[in-house]
């Protein structure tokens, strides 16, 4: 069941049956620099940024200098900690000013942050923090930043051919999280202005510049409730919610990532990039909410997946009689719908989760249609803490 992370193995498959190129999805090796680089050193272009850009951006650390020597905002904060002694620690911690958070520099996936309200826990979640990051990440380097409450995940999309061309798609709106996993994903984010907008995604362009990107990437940025907003990481791959994007950009962005890998030039430019209407992406799970969202494989004995009318997109690989391995995370479907405004879109996503039958396993379904029928989603009044400290105590009681 690891076959999908043997990079030697897929490389000489590859060269085997004579393929000119290696699209790695969003999977583990995505991001994998060896790999990037192994599929280059056979001669086969790997369909994705340059492997050593691939690796600066993984080091959050490394990111982090780089955004900051080129003029992109960052959280205030700290190089890596790890020679300096508790006593210093500390005195950045005081200048910042609490609440603070720890970082690995491999971090990834919500592993390796700590977040320190109060110089007297320092010293403890300094040493969980480095002990996470030496275990996770084989790497105990951390830094330390302010930390910004109640953010919103903002992600701008952004591409970038091989001769300096590089533009943005907009953005999306990923707050809607638990433990780190994206919930529901919507383009464009209802609660920035039009001038914010321009101004993030001149932002985003100007990071991927810094590195001289090329491929398809993703600028993350935090968002404060004052409009201020800090670069937090970026990810080289094409995402799991790229279809909102492509739904209100009009942009086939994995065929762009084909296009840009063969060395063609960007398809469109900045001012082609006109936003249609509103996307919402509804991720599907084997899981059980009732049983804190435990994973659920198995066989599926029935499906019935949503279908018909315009602007509903499912991504999909599963079927009746489909045995869902334990191994993996537990998506199983996606749900992409989009409208000429937010509402049509809910409206839409709605309807859609409502012809949607998954039988044998359980799954999120149901949460997620009442996730997406809550005032405060409809209203777009949201941010990262709202799933788990607003919606999920609502949702439990009337369980
Ligand atoms: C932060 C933050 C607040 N302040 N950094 C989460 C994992 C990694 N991507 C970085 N993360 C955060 N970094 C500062 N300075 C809050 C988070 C965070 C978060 C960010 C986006 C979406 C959901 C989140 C959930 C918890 C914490």
């Amino acid at each position: 069941c690891k076959g999908y992370l043997d990079a030697k193995k897929i490389v000489e498959v590859a060269k085997e049956c004579g393929a000119d190129a290696i699209h790695p999805g969003y999977g583990f090796l995505s991001e994998n620099f060896d790999f990037a680089r192994e599929v280059e050193d056979a001669g086969i272009i790997f369909i994705g940024p340059k492997p050593d850009v691939i690796r600066k951006m993984g080091n959050k650390n490394i990111a982090r200098y780089l955004m900051r020597k080129n003029g992109i905002p960052i959280v205030p904060g700290t190089e890596k900690l790890n020679h300096e002694s508790m006593d210093t620690i500390k005195k950045y911690a005081r200048e910042i000013g609490y609440p603070v958070i720890l970082k690995a520099s491999g971090g990834g996936g919500g592993r390796g942050i700590r977040e320190v309200w109060e110089e007297k826990d320092m010293q403890s979640a300094y040493d969980s923090c480095t002990r996470e990051a030496k275990t996770f990440f084989n790497n105990d380097e951390i830094f330390m930043e302010k930390l910004v409450v109640k953010p919103r995940h903002i992600e701008f999309q952004i591409i970038g051919d091989n001769y300096g061309n590089i533009i943005h798609l907009c953005e999306r709106d990923c707050s809607i999280q638990r433990r780190h996993q994206k919930i529901i994903e919507i383009a464009p984010c209802p609660s920035i202005s039009e001038h914010l907008r321009k101004t993030m995604g001149t932002t985003a362009v100007a990071a991927a510049k810094a590195v001289n990107y090329t491929n398809v990437g993703t600028v993350e940025f935090l968002l404060d409730d004052y409009n201020n907003f800090y670069f937090m990481e970026m990810n080289t791959r094409v995402q799991v919610e790229h279809p909102v994007t492509e739904f209100v950009s009009g942009v086939d962005i994995v065929k762009e990532q084909i296009r840009i890998a063969a060395g063609q030039p960007l398809s469109v430019k900045q001012e082609d990039i006109v936003l249609r209407g509103h996307a919402i992406e509804c991720r599907i799970n084997a899981e059980n909410p009732a049983f804190n969202f435990a994973p659920s494989p198995g066989k599926i004995t029935n499906l019935h997946l949503p279908s018909g009318g315009v602007g509903l997109r499912v991504d999909s690989a599963v079927y009746p009689g489909y045995t869902i391995p334990p191994y993996y995370d537990s998506m199983i479907a996606k749900i992409i719908v989009h409208g000429e405004n937010r509402f049509d879109a809910l409206m839409k996503m709605q309807r859609a989760l409502y012809e949607l039958e998954i039988e044998g396993v359980q799954t999120n379904a149901d949460f997620q249609l009442d996730l997406i029928s809550d005032r405060n989603v409809i209203a777009g009044d949201y941010d990262t803490s709202f799933l788990m400290e607003t919606f999920l105590p609502k949702y439990q009681e009337k369980e």
